[in-house]
């Protein structure tokens, strides 16, 4: 095959007439429309002077369009870069930088901030609007709307996604096609997606979740989706009816409950509820089911191996675990100090080998070793254990990681920001239990002997550098952080302490 996940997931609709995208002005693009703009855009890309390989930075706001530009960049071989649109200029310049992207897309209002760290970096610069104008559109619109595929191997990337790192930098965790295609054809078979399917759509496309597990499942069905720009409990509620599966983060599930229109009768259509990325309550399980009558199938994934395990479509969905090992993927528990595999039963650190496992970070070889081992099995930095049903369950993470309403946050990004602050001897980050993002960012933080650091000014620093899902909720002063017997500070003691802050209890 000469582009296979270009020619499995996308190329065999072309000129269909079958709906792809439901928009909430009651516009519907068939899976035709969508390719022929697709086409033209990667001629767009090839008339400015991209060459397969290239990278393909994209920080623009949830459209047909910005999902048009994901498949071009399949089609054309170039690697593709979401980035979230709550980064900051400071974020983006860490991310075209390294990548060494040969363009940034960008919504109209953030140019004038990217053009001279694009100039400085000699990346080329244009932009997409969330209503689908801007120059890359223009370019577009007068291409044709075909484009001869650029041949790939699945071994070839596709595309590019930074993870953060626990030192504060993010490394780039390198796609295959390989990757892409393998975890959407299991998942489509897992989840029985079919052509008939409507799915639910209000995720954000610049991340796995939405952009690989939900949009590559439904081009690999056939089937179509609501596109919401993003998750609105009025627009969930308005389109419910309409659904047949809906993909979210426990926010969502939790959001929902927290509503009085969500009834069985609400979501009659619906075949199949499904969370991920973050751990969803047993509590909000079992409410779900009461109210709806739906058992929440709830799966389990990250950035650098796509879909790992998922509750069963037809078996037990049991609430407080993560399933099994999806087709082709294995897992084991192993023991964090020594990496042998621990008995059935015993809680360890979770690695998994499989075709869904990335390629490396991108030009992190140490990284690479130090997580992906030359077996092929890659550390999660997850806790977990095997129930006696073989079913996964994740316990904790052995990673100083902070996951709030689905976003990954490291705090020693945070923490390298309020360090730098007058007044601050150190800091401690952590994630605290909040009732609607799950958990919620605290900073702790040990003024220097006799002197009273300005907190809104620390504030306003941390905004100027960090995405707003990333400030911390509430900054605390402290004497002294509490350390163990080797000096490190003890999150977890803090963790305890503040762990009703949010929450009200
Ligand atoms: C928005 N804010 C947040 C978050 N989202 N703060 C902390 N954590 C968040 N997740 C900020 C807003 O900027 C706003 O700031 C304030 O919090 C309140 O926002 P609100 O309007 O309530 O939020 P929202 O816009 O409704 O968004 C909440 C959300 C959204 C719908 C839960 O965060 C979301 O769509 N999350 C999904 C993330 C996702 O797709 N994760 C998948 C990663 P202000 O106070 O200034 O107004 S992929 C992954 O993890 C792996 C592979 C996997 O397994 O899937
Ligand atoms: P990311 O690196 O953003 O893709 O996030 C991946 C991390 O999200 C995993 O390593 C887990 O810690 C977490 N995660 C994803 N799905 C689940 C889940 N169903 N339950 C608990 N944690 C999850």
């Amino acid at each position: 095959m000469a582009n296979p996940l270009f020619d499995t997931l996308f190329g065999l609709h072309a000129g269909s007439d079958a709906p792809f995208l439901h928009l909430p002005s009651g516009q519907t693009v068939s899976y035709g429309e969508f390719l022929a703009q697709a086409a033209r855009i990667a001629n767009a890309t090839a008339s400015i002077g991209l060459k397969p390989g290239d990278r393909l930075a994209a920080q623009v706001e949830k459209s047909p369009q910005a999902l048009a530009l994901y498949a071009a960049c399949v089609q054309a071989g170039l690697v593709f870069l979401p980035l979230n649109t709550a980064y900051t200029v400071e974020e983006v310049t860490y991310f075209i930088e390294d990548s060494g992207a040969a363009v940034v897309v960008c919504d109209e209002a953030a140019r004038e901030g990217l053009a001279p760290v694009a100039a400085r970096l000699g990346a080329g610069l244009e932009t997409l609007n969330a209503d689908g104008t801007g120059s890359l559109m223009a370019k577009a619109d007068a291409e044709p709307a075909d484009f001869p595929t650029v041949a790939r191997t699945g071994g070839d990337l596709a595309a590019l996604l930074y993870t953060s790192g626990t030192t504060g930098r993010s490394k780039g965790a390198m796609l295959t096609q390989g990757n892409l295609l393998s975890n959407a054809q299991a998942l489509v078979r897992e989840w029985r997606f079919g052509a008939e399917d409507v799915l639910l759509h209000a995720l954000p496309i610049f991340h796995t979740h939405g952009l690989f597990v939900a949009t590559n499942i439904t081009l690999a069905a056939g089937g179509s989706m609501i596109f919401l720009p993003r998750f609105g409990l009025d627009q969930i509620i308005a389109q419910l009816p309409r659904a047949t599966a809906m993909m979210g983060v426990p926010t969502f599930y939790t959001r929902l409950l927290g509503d009085a229109r969500l009834t069985r009768d609400l979501v009659a259509r619906m075949r199949l509820f499904i969370s991920g990325s973050a751990p969803l309550l047993a509590e909000t399980h079992r409410q779900f089911e009461t109210r709806t009558g739906h058992r929440i199938l709830e799966r389990y994934g990250m950035t650098e191996t796509g879909m790992n395990t998922s509750n069963p479509y037809a078996g037990e969905r049991r609430a407080g675990t993560v399933g099994f090992p999806l087709p082709g993927v294995e897992l084991k528990i192993t023991d964090p100090e020594a990496g042998a595999t621990l008995p059935r039963g015993e809680i360890g650190q979770i690695e998994v080998r499989g075709p869904n496992v990335f390629k490396g970070y991108w030009q992190m070889p140490e990284k690479t070793r130090a997580e992906l081992r030359e077996d092929g099995f890659f550390i999660t930095g997850d806790l977990g254990r095997i129930d006696a049903d073989g079913y996964v369950q994740i316990v904790g993470r052995n990673k100083d990681l902070i996951i709030s309403g689905g976003y990954n946050i490291y705090p020693k990004e945070i923490e390298l920001v309020l360090d730098e602050q007058a007044g601050v001897l150190e800091s401690a980050v952590i994630g605290v239990p909040h009732p609607d993002f799950g958990e919620a960012v605290l900073g702790v933080i040990v003024p220097k002997t006799g002197e009273a650091p300005n907190l809104e000014a620390m504030d306003a620093a941390v905004r100027r550098s960090l995405a707003r899902f990333k400030h911390p909720r509430a900054l605390v002063l402290m004497e002294t952080l509490p350390r163990n017997a080797m000096g490190k500070v003890q999150k977890n003691v803090l963790r305890e302490q503040f762990k009703d802050r949010f929450t009200g209890a």
